[in-house]
Parts: structure tokens; sequence; C-alpha cells
């Protein structure tokens, strides 16, 4: 299949993330990527390109232009308050909860951070812009390949981080600034396909491609994570939350415990998948995380490297056009292994 790689991936590279009152290294790290592109070049599961220029009009249906502005300036805005600012992230210290307003935008650039962001974990750095739209580009042009009928399954990968399936039309989070995911399904749409499909196997709920989707009809979302009452992000992924308006039933959230291993696991994906053919998708969108690997570092389920190869051979089953778009999966040194094993076993069983 065509893999499409985001080559200023590297760009994107943060420092710090705050946890428990500290600040610790990022698991969202440039390595990741490097030990998916290593297991290509043993693997040969594809070939790789490298996308094209970011379509802005495109970026402009799934995320508002007060946000995109706001990222395309951080940087400078950052700078500008001090020069020394260059050794140090943008990370966000202030921010309006529901008591507060949001229609405001205040001229503090802190109060701006806190605006557009919902954690203190993702963190901006000088290349985060540019290794967004980089990757933007990718699982848009993933998209179009697809549409456009290339490559024999007709599937496509989109190899980036940073990830994307926590960013909503006006916010980052999760380690996610553009939704990469979000950006592959309107752009299948705009190319023809009246239903789409958006499963997401990530560990953490995809709530930036809920929020978005969830009051359309045409684009059905389904998310496999787990439970948020422990788990990040905590205040969406319930299993209640099935969509609003035309979008109602247009979600499906699967909740599972921590702890949750294979069997019960792959239980949850044949029910999404059972309702990826209810609603009628003609082209499926895989947000791929492997953080749901059972030595990765911020997660707590418990599959193994030759549960990804089973995975790739239930999406083929489907039948569908597919894109495939890289989320999280934090034990670097798996991700690789794990993300190849999904498209090994997609084109196995295709
Ligand atoms: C992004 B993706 C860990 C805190 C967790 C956020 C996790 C974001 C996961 N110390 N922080 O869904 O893989
Ligand atoms: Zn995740």
């Amino acid at each position: 299949m065509l893999i499409f790689h985001n080559p200023e991936h590297s760009l994107h590279a943060g420092r710090h993330e705050m946890f428990r009152g500290r600040l610790v290294p990022c698991h969202e790290t440039p390595a990741r990527l490097d030990h998916v592109l290593n297991e290509l070049q043993r693997r040969p599961l594809g070939d790789l390109r490298t996308p094209g220029a970011p379509d802005r009009a495109l970026l402009e249906r799934i995320h508002t232009p007060r946000y995109l502005d706001f990222l395309a300036r951080a940087w400078q805005d950052w700078i500008a308050l001090d020069p020394a600012h260059a050794e140090l992230d943008i990370l966000p210290s202030v921010w309006p909860n529901p008591a507060l307003r949001h229609d405001v935008a205040p001229l503090n650039f802190s109060a701006q951070v806190g605006l557009f962001t919902f954690d203190a974990g993702s963190p901006i750095t000088a290349g985060t812009w540019s290794a967004a739209q980089a990757g933007a580009a990718c699982a848009i042009d993933a998209a179009r390949a697809v549409a456009a009928g290339s490559g024999s399954p007709r599937a496509a990968m989109a190899l980036t981080r940073p990830p994307g399936h926590h960013a909503g039309a006006d916010f980052y989070g999760g380690y996610c600034f553009l939704n990469n995911s979000a950006l592959a399904a309107q752009a299948l749409r705009d190319a023809g396909a009246a239903r789409v499909a958006v499963v997401d196997v990530d560990y953490h709920h995809g709530n930036g491609t809920q929020s978005i989707f969830y009051e359309r009809a045409d684009v059905f979302t389904t998310s496999i994570h787990g439970d948020p009452r422990t788990e990040y992000p905590f205040y969406l992924g319930y299993a209640d939350e099935r969509g609003h308006g035309a979008g109602e039933g247009g979600n499906l959230n699967l909740p599972l415990p921590a702890g949750t291993g294979f069997d019960t696991w792959s239980a949850a994906l044949q029910q999404a998948l059972a309702a990826v053919q209810r609603h009628g998708a003609q082209a499926l969108v895989v947000a791929l995380g492997v953080d749901t690997f059972e030595g990765d570092p911020i997660s707590r389920f418990t599959l193994g490297s030759p549960d990804y190869l089973r995975i790739g051979a239930a999406l083929a089953a489907l039948r569908l056009p597919t894109v495939f778009v890289m989320e999280g999966g934090y034990a670097v040194a798996e991700v690789g292994v794990n993300v190849a094993n999904v498209l090994q076993g997609f084109l196995e069983a295709a």
C-alpha cells in the first residue's frame, strides 16, 4: 500500500509534559516514527511517498480559522515575549473552565494558550506547526490516493506524528494539534464517499474526532478505549455518548477496563465493525494507535505483538477502501513492529 510519511515530523520535539507536579520527558518523541520507518525497510509492505502542501481550505473544514491562525503564530508570539523562550516549550498555565468566558480572546499570550488547549502535556515547540501541517498533508494525500483508486487493495497509510485524534475544531491536547483522522475522513467525503466511518483503536478515546463529527450523519465515529473514569482524556468517551441532532446514533464508544486483553478487546472490535457496516460506510479511516500494547508505559491493555496481525485482518474483512492514520504508541522500540503487523495482517487478508 502507499505509505505517506511525514518528512518534517522530527521538527516537533517537545521537551517536557506536566505530570503530578513535575515536568517529565515527553512520551511522544520523534524516535517513535523512526522505529516504524526502520521496520518498513525490513518488511516491504508499501511504497513510501512524501506529501504535497497541506490544503488550507480542507483544514478549515475541520478546524476554525482562529485556531489555525493561533497555531501558525504561537511560536513567534512566544519568542517575541522574550528571546530566551527559544530554549523553552510552550505549556499552558491557565484555562477558561465552564464558568469563565470562551468568547473573548485575551491579548495575554498565556491566556490565549489556555483558550486553545485542555491539558498541560502537549508542548508547542519551534517546529510544531510545520510538523503538524506536513502530517495533515499525509492524511489528506493518503485519503485522496485511496479515493482515486490507488493501490490493490485500496488502502494507504498516513505515517505521521504528532498524532491527531484528541484535537478538536478549535483546541489541541493529548499530544495532538491537527486532527489527521478527521481530515482523512473529510477528504474521503469530498472525493465522493457518501458515508465514511472512523474506527479509533488507540488506547485513548478519540475525543477530538468524536466532537468534530458529533452532529453529522455522514461520518460515523467509533472508539475502543480505556474507561475514561480512570483513563485519559477522562471527560469524554463514555458509552452513553451516541451523537446529537442529525448525528444521533452516529457515535459508538466502547470503553473497556484497564487490564483488558485481546479476547475482550477483539470482541469490542467486532462490535465496532458491525456498526460500521450497519451505517453503510463506503470508506474507512483507522485511527491507528498501538498503545494498547502490553508494554506501553502510559496505557493499561495487554495486547501482544502478534495480536496486531489479527487486527489488520479483521479490518480487511470489511472490504472497504481504507486509510490508516498513525496515532499513539509509546513503547517506542516496539511501535514499529506493532504498526507493521497491522499493515501486514491487513494486506495478507485483503
Ligand atoms: C495521546 B494518544 C501520562 C499522562 C497522559 C496524555 C496522553 C495522551 C495520549 N503521564 N497524557 O491518544 O496516544
Ligand atoms: Zn493513545
